[in-house]
Order: C-alpha cells, then structure tokens, then sequence
C-alpha cells in the first residue's frame, strides 16, 4: 500500500489535517488506535477560537457548528463572591464559539466519509524509516500485518501515542510541569447555570461553568489528584460546585443526573522541535495545555493550519521553506498559549502549598483585573486567540 502522507491518529488534530489535504488533492491514509465509537465517546474541549472555525469552514465541516454552536462574546470571572465580565467582543473584536470536540470530531468523520478519505480504526501501528527518504508504517489491521509507504508521516496520536514514543531520546527535548489536582467534569442534560462561562476561583478551589448547548450544561470542580470518580456521586458533585459559585449562580444552579464523570490532570507540557526527518507532530502529541486557557483543541487546529500549508506548497508547488518553518511557527504560537494556560491556571486554583501568601497575591491581580481595562485586554486577547 502506497499514500503520501500517513496521519497517525484520528482525533481532532489528524482529521482536521486529512481533510485539509484531502481538498488539496493530496493522497492521506488515516490509521486509529480506537474505534469511531470510543473516539466520539470521549468528552473534551468545548470552545473554539474564531481561526479554529474558520479553518473548519475552509475544510468544508462547519455547517452544524454555525447552525447549533453558541457564539459567546465574554465570559465572567468569579472571586471574593463578586465577578467581572471580560467583554472579549468589546475589548478584541473576536469572540469564541461553544461547539463541543464530540461533534467537531463526528462532523469531520463525516466530511472524510463523504469525500472518499480513507481511515482505518482499530490498528496497532509502527511508525518506520522517518530518519530515510522512504518512511513507511507498519500496522496490524484486524490480524493482518501490512506496510504503508509514505512521504511523510503527521504524529496527530495525542499525548500517550506513539509517534514521539519513537524519536530518539537525544533528538527532541521536552519541557513539563504536572500540577498536583485535577479536575472532576460532569456534564448533565440541564440548563446552564448562566449564558456565559463563570471561571470561579474559591478558597475551596477552582469551579468552571461551561455547556454544550442551551440544555446541556458541562461543570468541573478542582479536586486533588488522588480523587476517583466512584468517589463523587452527583449529589457530592452539585453540592460542591454550589459551594464554590457566586450566590446568585448557586441559587440558580439546575442540577440532574450526571450522563459523564471523569477526572482529567492538569499538565503543561512542550516537546521541541516538531520535526524529525519525514515524521511531523501536530496537536496533543506535541504539547498539552491545562484546559484552564481553552487552548488544547485550538493549538491542535493551528499546528494544522502550519502543517497543511508546508505539505501543499511541498506538493503544489515543490517549495519546501513552509514545511521547513513548521516546527518554529507552531512552536512559537505553542509557548504563548502554554504561557496564557499557565498563568490561568496559577492565577484561578488554590496551590495548597502557596499558603495564605499565595492567595492574597491572587486575589491582588484578579481584583487588578477587574479595574483595569488593560488587564482585560490583554486576557481577552490570548483568549481569543493569537493570530495564526
Ligand atoms: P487526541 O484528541 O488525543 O487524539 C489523538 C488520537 O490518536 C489516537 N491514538 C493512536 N492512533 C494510532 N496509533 C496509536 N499508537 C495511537 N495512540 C493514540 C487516539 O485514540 C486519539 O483518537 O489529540 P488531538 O487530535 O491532538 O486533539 C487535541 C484535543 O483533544 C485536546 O487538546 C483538547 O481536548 C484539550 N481540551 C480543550 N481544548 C480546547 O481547545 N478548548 C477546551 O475548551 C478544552 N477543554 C480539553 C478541555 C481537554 C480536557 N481533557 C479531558 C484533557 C477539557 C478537558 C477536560
Ligand atoms: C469545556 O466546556 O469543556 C471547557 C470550557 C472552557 C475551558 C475548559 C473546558 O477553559
């Protein structure tokens, strides 16, 4: 089997580059760990960046989200029982869209299906030869061993796959810090609790109100890292996000069975560079934000932008410069949003070993925020989105 570029993975980052070069007229084979049930089964990100949707437009797969996403031009942050809106429409000219990875990933699935792309799922691969001009990619398929040779081969196999797994250890560097929580999410079919998003900071911890749509409502709590789910029934659950919420919100708080529980830990991590011989990272498999920034999803989506435009001057026009810059343009993108989550993420959630110190300096720059325009900007323009 032959193809010019093999894409390892089919989450958000690999279907987004198959249909980039689909459309491009550029031969791609898709090779999935998992199947389309559990790949669609799995709750993530729920806010995409205005360049986020408008590659999904240029790519043909934004139909539903512009029929059924909400557009959200602010959101409020909550402390010391009062909360400030960030007027992102007002302050950057940008707003953000709430569509969820779920239905993100399904519309792209159905755009590929549509096109006649080819993607495989339940495959066992072995990335191969990337350091050569012939890479290729071994792969297990339903008990049947087969090679593909490639071009190129795009790592899109998230944070635990094995693209980077097979780099040399003395090729590529990587910078981590793992916080010690996490957050427990659950997501209900109730009504959100307000229009907008509240990012609460509490003494007893983070609390974020997110949704999915005007019935379907999507919480987390800040919870330590040892935490497991069967330890939180939902009454726990209501209980202590009610706790953490400005008055006004607790009173108004719709709660109802969880349909999904889980536990996600907060990590910021960045392997440099993006680039090893024929094989490209793009997405999760290269960095991971905690998702206090909204920004995993959207950095999936502009490494793919970098990466869709190096391969179609490559094939179009026989011009390599772009595919050359794409681990230095991704990457200086990355850092920023791995900036902006960082500070998010210090600035809303009780570091229990920060001490009373530690919080008496959050609540010094979150009520600095909330007096000062220029604060506000500068929050509402990462949040939006640096542009590509
Ligand atoms: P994914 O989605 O992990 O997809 C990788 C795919 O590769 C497959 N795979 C393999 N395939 C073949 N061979 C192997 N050896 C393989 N190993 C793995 C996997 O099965 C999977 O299908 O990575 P991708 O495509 O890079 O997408 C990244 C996003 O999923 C992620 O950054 C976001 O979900 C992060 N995130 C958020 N991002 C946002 O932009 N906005 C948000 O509001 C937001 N909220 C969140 C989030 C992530 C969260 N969790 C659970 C970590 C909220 C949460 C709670
Ligand atoms: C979500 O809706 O899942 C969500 C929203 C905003 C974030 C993180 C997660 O910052």
């Amino acid at each position: 089997m032959r193809a010019q570029v093999v894409i390892i993975g089919a989450g958000p980052a690999g279907l987004l580059l198959g249909q980039c070069l689909l459309r491009e007229g550029i031969d791609t084979v898709i090779l999935e760990q998992r199947s389309p049930q559990y790949v669609l089964g799995r709750i993530r990100a729920g806010v995409l960046e205005s360049a986020a949707v408008e590659l999904l437009e240029r790519v043909g797969a934004a139909e539903r989200l512009h029929a059924e996403g909400l557009v959200h031009e602010g959101f409020d942050i909550a402390f010391a029982g009062g909360r400030t809106r960030i007027d992102l429409a007002g302050l950057t000219g940008k707003s953000v869209t709430v569509y969820g990875q779920t239905e993100i990933t399904k519309d792209l699935m159905d755009a590929r299906a549509a096109a006649g792309g080819k993607t495989l799922y339940e495959v066992q691969v072995l990335p191969e030869g990337f350091d050569t001009d012939k890479p290729r990619v071994q792969f297990v398929h339903g008990n049947k061993s087969q090679t593909i040779e490639c071009d190129f081969i795009a790592g899109c196999d998230g944070f635990h796959g094995i693209t980077r797994a097979s780099v040399p250890a003395g090729a590529i560097r990587n910078y981590e810090r793992v916080y010690p929580f996490g957050w427990m999410g659950v997501l209900s079919d109730t009504r959100p609790v307000s229009e907008e998003l509240i990012y609460v900071s509490h003494e007893r911890g983070f609390a974020l109100c997110s949704m999915r749509s005007r019935t379907r409502s999507r919480y987390y709590v800040q919870c330590p890292l040892s935490e497991q789910v069967d330890e939180w029934p939902d009454e726990r659950f209501w209980a202590e996000l009610r706790r953490r919420l400005p008055e006004d919100a607790a009173k108004a708080l719709v709660t109802g069975p969880s349909i999904e529980k889980s536990v996600a830990p907060l990590r910021s991590f960045v392997a440099e560079p993006l680039r090893f011989g024929r094989l490209f990272l793009a997405g999760d498999a290269a960095h991971i934000v905690p998702p206090t920034g909204a920004k995993g999803l959207n950095l999936a989506a502009s490494d793919v932008h970098y990466l869709a435009e190096g391969l179609v001057a490559f094939y179009k026009n026989k011009n390599s410069v772009a595919l050359e810059n794409y681990s230095a343009r991704a990457l200086s993108r990355v850092w920023k949003a791995e900036r902006f989550s960082w500070s998010m993420t210090k600035l809303l959630h009780r570091f229990p070993e920060e001490g009373d110190f530690g919080r008496r300096m959050q609540l010094a720059e979150l009520d600095y925020i909330a007096g000062s325009r220029a604060a506000q900007t500068a929050l509402a323009e990462n949040y939006v989105g640096l542009p590509y």
